[in-house]
């Protein structure tokens, strides 16, 4: 097949033994790469309720069709597993060198399995693994043990490496490259950490797949100059995400105060402006033409790499008022290896708690930076009590404490909301309710649109504009795999990506079908792994409906319970998926997913 290399590497840790083998030609013309291809493995793979901190969980690192060829921002990959923090699907989308090397080596996908007896790290050329010794880097943070590994490996190599909060099975741990790039928010790096496997270094010396069509260089090269000359790119070089904070406040949907509010007081002095101001450089992934990375100063003079996500859940949700500070607990969390949007929902929920003085001997101030800075490495440690309880994510933590905290708990499915309040956002409350991997923005950041056409409206619309973002951020970006913000955020056509996978891989794209098939089989993956199935996991947090927001322009706006509902099942029937959420034996089949109906029947009726 053009486009794909057709290989996937198996790598097991108990009898330090890989091969590489070819995969299913229709296996990749369904599934394409990514995400798609990792929860095709894992559904096949893995046996129903696997514990995902044990061996027998399997890491995906997967590219697909598109990546690294010539186009605008094409150097990243899926690293994916079961979630340690919510016991289903789980997946990131990190931007490293990793995923070039992984082309050049001609792998599509790289599986984990097993775990090694002590810290090992992998040495990958080509197909070739080396088990290497990792004891001296072994708790070490990962700007340390990338140095390092640098050192012996040279810069022509991709690094995946995982931090303290890895090692220590940190629920929300992720996979971190570069020393800011951070994949795999659901607890990919722990479960890195439980196989004991400090770092993944890929070098690949053949040459990229061959592609179809030899035109795909030209159409490449064409689609960066498009990127380039759209009339948003300059301010994009200026701010990247960061200017969304200015747009946050304005819409009002910034989170504060542990998303009590939708509006920050210091706004000005943690937003884009601000980054614009005090920006040393910027960075990127591989192949970038609109690097997003852009790096200030922090509290202790160090470096620290900025994103919305970062400064939002970091900053005004929990109540810091200067950049420094939400880039100083930023900096420590890509050191530590840990996800900042999680880590910002689980230590605002924390501040919350303990103002209730739910929190047994631990006061924890909004604002207080020297606190939560000291809190970010016990997590990471698990090395005190208020540590360890965090290490687990807010929902859990909520559950240990016991209380009604899981009330203000803002998760889905365990994992923590990204950073846009939704008292007055039902899509975007929607979006996060029934995101494939949790509270997740990635696949459906309906936000903007809802903002912009009426964010008071439940209206049937809304579902299927949901629905349309899920499958071109959800199915196509997570499967191609390339990054979605030439698209998203400076209006690149979408015509551009089916003209680069046709010319990789000669095949029209197909978009509703793939990307509709890989939601039903990550749908069914967490049918399976939960056991059965309850709309109420599709909820948003329980806030959005309960505490009306008490300041702002949107004072006393929240969520409708009934009209959520009607949202919901209105969800489900335009996706073929049942009142309960759980895709019809029809849609199944019409998907070619008629493999998962004898599985599926043992944990729940299918209509
Ligand atoms: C992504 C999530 C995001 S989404 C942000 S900021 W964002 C946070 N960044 C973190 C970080 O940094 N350090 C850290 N320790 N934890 C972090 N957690 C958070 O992780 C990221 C960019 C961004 S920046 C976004 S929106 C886009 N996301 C894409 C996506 O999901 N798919 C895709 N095809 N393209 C995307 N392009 C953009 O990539 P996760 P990255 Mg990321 C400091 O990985 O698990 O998807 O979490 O990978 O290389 O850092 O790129 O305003
Ligand atoms: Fe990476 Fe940002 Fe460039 Fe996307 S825009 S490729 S996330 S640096």
């Amino acid at each position: 097949m053009k486009g794909w290399s057709g290989n996937i590497m198996r790598i097991d840790l108990n009898r330090r033994k890989s091969v590489v083998q070819g995969i299913d030609p229709n296996v990749l013309a369904s599934y394409v790469g990514g995400r798609g291809l990792a929860v095709k493995i894992l559904w096949d793979e893995l046996e129903p309720g696997t514990d995902p901190l044990s061996p027998a969980n399997k890491l995906v690192l997967a590219v697909g069709p598109v990546t690294a060829y010539p186009g605008p921002n094409t150097g990243k990959l899926v690293v994916a597993a079961k979630s340690p923090l919510t016991g289903g699907y789980g997946d990131g989308n990190i931007g490293s060198w990793v995923s070039v090397q992984m082309r050049r080596a001609n792998l599509d996908a790289i599986v984990i399995e097993g775990k090694a007896e002590k810290p090992t790290y992998l040495y990958i050329e080509n197909d070739k693994v080396e088990f290497m010794d990792a004891s001296d880097i072994w708790g070490l943070d990962t700007f340390e043990a990338e140095d390092r590994l640098r050192q012996v490996h040279g810069n022509n190599a991709g690094y995946l490496l995982i931090g303290p909060a890895g090692e220590r099975l940190v629920k929300f741990a992720t996979v971190i490259a570069q020393k800011g790039r951070s994949g795999g928010r659901p607890g990919m790096g722990a479960v890195m950490g439980s196989k004991m496997i400090k770092a993944v270094v890929v070098k690949g010396t053949k040459s990229l797949p061959q592609p179809a069509d030899p035109a795909l260089s030209k159409i490449g090269v064409d689609a960066i100059v498009a990127t380039k000359s759209k009339q948003g790119y300059p301010f994009w070089m200026r701010q990247g995400t960061t200017a969304t904070v200015e747009w946050a406040q304005e819409a009002s949907v910034l989170p504060t105060y542990n998303y009590s509010e939708g509006q920050f007081d210091y706004f000005d002095k943690i937003g884009g402006f601000m980054v614009e101001k005090n920006k040393v450089m910027t960075r990127s992934c591989p192949n970038c033409v609109m690097p997003c990375g852009h790096v200030v100063k922090d509290l202790e003079a160090q470096l620290s790499e900025l994103d919305y996500e970062n400064i939002a859940m970091l900053g005004s949700n929990l109540g810091m008022d200067s950049l420094d500070k939400a880039a100083y607990l930023n900096r420590l969390a890509d050191m530590m290896g840990m996800d900042t949007i999680s880590l910002g929902g689980t230590l605002s929920w924390a501040m919350e708690a303990s103002e209730k003085g739910l929190l047994r001997g631990e006061r924890l101030e909004w604002g207080d930076v020297k606190a939560a800075a000291r809190i970010v490495v016990e997590i990471a440690q698990r090395s005190s009590e208020i540590g360890d309880l965090l290490a687990d994510g807010s929902r859990m933590a909520a559950q240990r404490i016991g209380h009604d905290s899981w009330k203000f708990s803002m998760s889905v499915k365990g994992l923590e909301v990204s950073a846009y309040d939704c008292h007055a956002a039902p899509g975007m409350a929607l979006a996060f309710g029934t995101s494939p991997i949790g509270a997740s923005h990635k696949d459906s950041w309906v936000i903007s649109w809802e903002v912009q056409t009426g964010r008071d409206s439940y209206a049937p619309e809304k579902a299927a504009k949901v629905i349309e973002l899920q499958r071109i951020r959800g199915g196509w970006f997570e499967s191609m795999v390339g990054c979605r913000f030439p698209w998203v955020e400076v209006g690149l056509e979408f015509d551009w990506y089916s003209r680069l996978f046709k010319a990789a891989t000669g095949m029209d794209l197909n978009l509703a079908n793939m990307a509709d098939r890989i939601y039903a089989l990550i749908r069914a993956f967490w049918i399976r792994e939960y056991g059965g199935w309850s709309r109420e996991y599709d909820y948003p947090p329980r806030k959005w409906f309960e505490q009306p927001l008490t300041k702002g322009p949107l004072k006393g706006a929240r969520l409708r319970l009934d009209a959520y509902d009607s949202l919901l099942t209105e969800y489900y029937r335009q996706r073929g998926w049942d009142e309960n959420g759980v895709p019809t034996k029809e849609t199944l089949k019409s998907l070619g997913l008629e493999f998962t109906i004898p599985t599926l029947s043992k944990y729940v009726k299918l209509n």
